[in-house]
This record gives C-alpha cells, sequence and structure tokens, in this order.
C-alpha cells in the first residue's frame, strides 16, 4: 500500500520543506519562501539544460544564433537566473557566487536575513559531453540582525542552515539538509514538481569506491599517496577498491552518498590548497556528508569547522564514508607526529 500511497499522497520539496517548518512554530515561513525560490531556479536551470545539445545547433554560446541572438553560455545565464530568483525572494541579504569576484549586496527594499553561497552550475565544462553537471548551495543566517557585512559569510560551515544541491543529469535530481537528516528529490518534468524519491539518505559506513583525479598522483603528499596505495594495494588481504571518477564534483558526490566510497581533491605541489572553492563547494558538500552519517576532512581539521578568510577560498577535501575518512585522518595524524 506504500507504494500506492507514495502515488496518490505525493510528497512534493513544497509540502517537505513546509513540514520541516511546522516544526519550528516560531518561523514566519521566510525560509521556506527562500528554498522555493532555489528550487524555481533549478527547475530552470533543468529546462536550459536540457535544451543545451539543442542549443548548440542553433549558435555556440558567445556566438549568435540563427535568430541573430547572444547566445549566453549556460552557466552565465543559470547565475543571472539565481541571482534573479534569490534577490526578488525578499529573504537574502548576501549572495556570493561562483560566477562573481565580489559578493552582492541585496538592496534594502528587497533584503532579507539569509545569506546564499552557490555554484550556479559546477562542472559546465563537462556541458557539451553530456556529462551530469549540477547547482551546489549553503544558506547561512545574518550574523547581526541590522547590517549585512562581508562577515556574514565568512562563516564555518557548521554555520550552516541548509545546504543542497541539483545535479542535471538523465534525471533532476534535487539534494536537500536542513539540518535533520537528508533527503533525495526527483523532478517529475510532467507535474513540475520535485517529488521526494531519496528519504532519509545515510551512507554506508564503509565503501568499496575511491574517487580522485588519478593524473595529479605525481604531486600528492605522502598522505594521499599511501591512501590511494592502499585502495589498490590492500596490505590486509582486501579486496582492491574500484576507481570511479566523473570528474564533475555533484556527480562524484551523489555516487558516494547513494554507494559509499570516499573522494578526494587533495592539496598538491602545484595548487597546495586543493582545487575546491570553500563557501559553496567544500561546506555544502561537506555539511550534506555528515548529515548522512559520513564526514569530511580538509587534511588539517574537520572540513566544517573551517573559517575562510576570503569568499573564493579553496580548500583540500576528502569526504564520503565514515570508516575511510577515518583512515585518511590517521594517515595525516601519523605524519603530523613524524
Ligand atoms: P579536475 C569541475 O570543473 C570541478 O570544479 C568539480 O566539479 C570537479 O570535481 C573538479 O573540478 C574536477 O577537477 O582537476 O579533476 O578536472
Amino acid at each position: 500500500h506504500a507504494a500506492e500511497a507514495m502515488k496518490t499522497d505525493l510528497m512534493t520539496i513544497t509540502r517537505f520543506v513546509l513540514n520541516e517548518q511546522s516544526k519550528h512554530p516560531e518561523s514566519r515561513g521566510d525560509f521556506s519562501i527562500l528554498l522555493s525560490h532555489i528550487v524555481l531556479g533549478c527547475k530552470f536551470v533543468c529546462a536550459a539544460v536540457n535544451k543545451a545539445g539543442l542549443a548548440k545547433l542553433i549558435g555556440l554560446a558567445g556566438e549568435t544564433n540563427v535568430q541573430g541572438e547572444e547566445q549566453k553560455k549556460l552557466d552565465v545565464l543559470s547565475n543571472e537566473v539565481f541571482v534573479k530568483a534569490l534577490v526578488s525572494s525578499g529573504r537574502t541579504c548576501i549572495l556570493v557566487s561562483e560566477e562573481d569576484e565580489e559578493a552582492i549586496f541585496v538592496e534594502p527594499s528587497k533584503r532579507g536575513k539569509y545569506c546564499v553561497v552557490f555554484d550556479p552550475l559546477d562542472g559546465s565544462s563537462n556541458i557539451d559531453c553530456g556529462v551530469s553537471i549540477g547547482t551546489i548551495f549553503g544558506v547561512y543566517m545574518l550574523k547581526d540582525g541590522d547590517e549585512s557585512r562581508l562577515e556574514d559569510v565568512l562563516q564555518p560551515g557548521k554555520n550552516m542552515l541548509a545546504a543542497g544541491y541539483c545535479m542535471y543529469g538523465s534525471s533532476c535530481t534535487f539534494v536537500l539538509s536542513t539540518g535533520s537528516g537528508l533527503n533525495g528529490f526527483t523532478l517529475d518534468p510532467s507535474l513540475g514538481e520535485f517529488i521526494l524519491t531519496h528519504p532519509d539518505i545515510k551512507i554506508p559506513k564503509k565503501g568499496k569506491i575511491y574517487s580522485v583525479n588519478e593524473g595529479n598522483a605525481k604531486n600528492w603528499d605522502g598522505p594521499t599517496a599511501k591512501f590511494v596505495e592502499k585502495c589498490k594495494f590492500p596490505k590486509d588481504g582486501s579486496p582492491a577498491k574500484s576507481l570511479r571518477y566523473i570528474g564533475s564534483m555533484v556527480a562524484d558526490v551523489h555516487r558516494t552518498l547513494l554507494y559509499g566510497g570516499v573522494f578526494l581533491y587533495p592539496a598538491d605541489k602545484k595548487s597546495p590548497s586543493g582545487k575546491l572553492r570553500v563557501l559553496y563547494e567544500v561546506f555544502p558538500m561537506s555539511f550534506l556528508m555528515e548529515q548522512a552519517g559520513g564526514q569530511s576532512f580538509t587534511g588539517k581539521e574537520r572540513a566544517l569547522d573551517l573559517v575562510p578568510k576570503k569568499i573564493h577560498e579553496r580548500s583540500p577535501i576528502f569526504l564520503g564514508s565514515y570508516d575511510d575518512v577515518e583512515e585518511i585522518k590517521a594517515l595525516y595524524a601519523a605524519e603530523e607526529k613524524a
């Protein structure tokens, strides 16, 4: 009957968020309104990404199409959509986007109490070959109710109220946490609604997959090299792990959440702080990973404890199954002592 009930008692993301809101009687629904605007942005980007291939037939990005219109690059378009959706929600005061060098301070008439950090289209270099890409976001509350200052978005990830991503692939999947567990929703295009398809996601405690760009191996530090060596040539007779690396963070993290294992983008000699951005890649994915029972480590500390100094700061990241990340932490701790 549960399956039948699911068919007629559709748990949409809107209903889900309102249910969450009802657990906070003091809430005035601002957060639900903010999330509904983020969801709107994702629906728009999903439609645009699905047409991207077609868009190429009528004019490459950055050139003019047959109608002589300027064909916007998809990541630029996505950024404009999210900035407009977030500002028009009337619930935000500061926005930090991967696409914008400076933070956006919302005009007073439209200002709310939330700060949103986001990558509107992460992995966009993969669009042309059809690899899944995604939007990643995190939400902070303004620290001091009156003035919005840059410090309001330079908070440690553990202060986030919510985080999530929307993956544009074979289906459009929205994974969200508001701090009490992790849930996944799939867009039903015929309804234009995200339906709860992955309730209460929990990552396996230990996994059989490691996910890293092996092409950077010559630049890795000792602990990372040792960990990857252990994945490939386990000393304790256990089977070697499989390597799965898509090169699109949302897709690699989504697989890690559902199948288990560990995703790593370590520091290396070329990029001592790694490649991934703290505010809108490392923090949201680490927040989700912890909500799913996994963990996330920077090579020095718990990722969510990091206090960023700049809005586009990078950090190394090791995230995934609890036991797998413990092994990495032990290798870094041993190097500390040596
Ligand atoms: P590399 C995509 O460009 C991205 O920002 C992430 O989505 C992805 O995890 C990473 O970079 C891939 O980087 O150096 O392995 O190509």
